[in-house]
């Protein structure tokens, strides 16, 4: 059938299908994965036609993608922005061309709200402040070579992403609270593990007496885990390491002691997405901004709940 051209009232094709185009930033991190699982088979489950994409983390891709989706005359839009900037045009493209927008994961920086029409996703500074707020209340154990001072690297996200941007903010805000515990050493490692392993080689390197790594996502602890086991050092015991996502890869090193404490970011954005798309399709209010529900595990925690982990 057209896809839209001569669509139904709310936007969707003849016989009431839903097509949706969906621009995703790649296959970076067990996040990502669990994520694109979750909206192909939510999708399927709901009979909504989509079309996706993988940008492998390149903004100039996912352009290109939500480009073709207008072409196709798509009925809705939704995507995870890789960077904040930069979206404004073509968003506006996709508003002229009269099809809806919804963002899911990450935040744009677009002062303009009416280029999408809701935002669901974690919020990434309360991310932060809960990895931050946990090394304060540790910082006696987090102080490995006890010298009174806690010494953090910091393994960042993908540069200009909304998620590196907020829980940066978030931790730092929460480790001013007490100043021992300081940032000696903070680069981006891309959320890929490859990335955490290599920029943790060279703080080995660089870098004197480190109490904690603070990883931005388990994938980069990860990689930043088999950094510290190479030079012959014992995460969890020589260094202790916090991370953000809780997927099961991370929630297995967390359960075995080489990571001391996940916050959870949950991609199970699936069924809320689809939801959301077809609310605005019938033409219903949606609220500009959907929270992700989220929590937090210490070791303890994982143990109990790793066999019944979705992701
Ligand atoms: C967070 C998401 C981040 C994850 C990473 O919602 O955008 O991107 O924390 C993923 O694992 O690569």
């Amino acid at each position: 059938t057209s896809c839209g051209s001569d669509s139904a009232a709310g936007g969707t094709d003849d016989d009431g299908t839903i097509t949706m185009g969906f621009a995703q930033v790649g296959a970076e991190s067990g996040w990502r994965t669990a994520n694109t699982k979750s909206i192909q088979e939510t999708a399927e489950a709901e009979g909504i036609d989509l079309k996706f994409s993988d940008a492998q983390q390149k903004q100039e891709n996912q352009i290109k993608a939500i480009r073709s989706y207008i072409q196709q005359k798509v009925d809705i839009i939704a995507f995870s922005p890789v960077v904040e900037t930069g979206w404004d045009t073509v968003l506006l493209e996709a508003k002229r061309a009269g099809i809806p927008v919804i963002l899911t994961d990450r935040a744009v920086d677009s002062e303009d709200t009416s280029l999408y029409e809701t935002f669901l996703g974690s919020d990434f500074v309360l991310e932060g402040e809960k990895a931050g707020e946990w090394l304060v209340e540790n910082a006696a154990e987090a102080d490995v070579d006890g010298d009174g001072d806690v010494n953090v690297v910091e393994l960042q996200g993908t540069t200009g992403a909304a998620p590196a941007i907020d829980r940066k903010t978030g931790f730092e805000s929460a480790i001013a609270a007490d100043d021992s515990i300081s940032i000696g050493a903070s680069q981006t490692g891309d959320f890929t593990r490859d990335g955490g392993k290599k920029v943790m080689e060279a703080f080995l390197k660089s870098e004197d007496g480190i109490d904690v790594v603070f990883a931005h996502n388990d994938d980069m602890g990860l990689g930043a885990i088999e950094a510290i086991e190479a030079a012959g050092l014992t995460p969890g015991k020589d260094v202790k390491i916090i991370t953000i996502d809780a997927v099961k890869d991370g929630m297995a090193a967390l359960a075995e002691g080489k990571i001391s404490f996940i916050v959870e970011c949950n991609p199970l954005l699936g069924p809320q997405l689809m939801d959301l798309a077809k609310k605005v399709l019938a033409g219903e209010e949606v609220p500009e901004r959907v929270v992700t529900e989220e929590t937090t595990f210490t070791q303890e925690q994982a143990k109990e709940v790793l066999p019944e982990r979705q992701y």
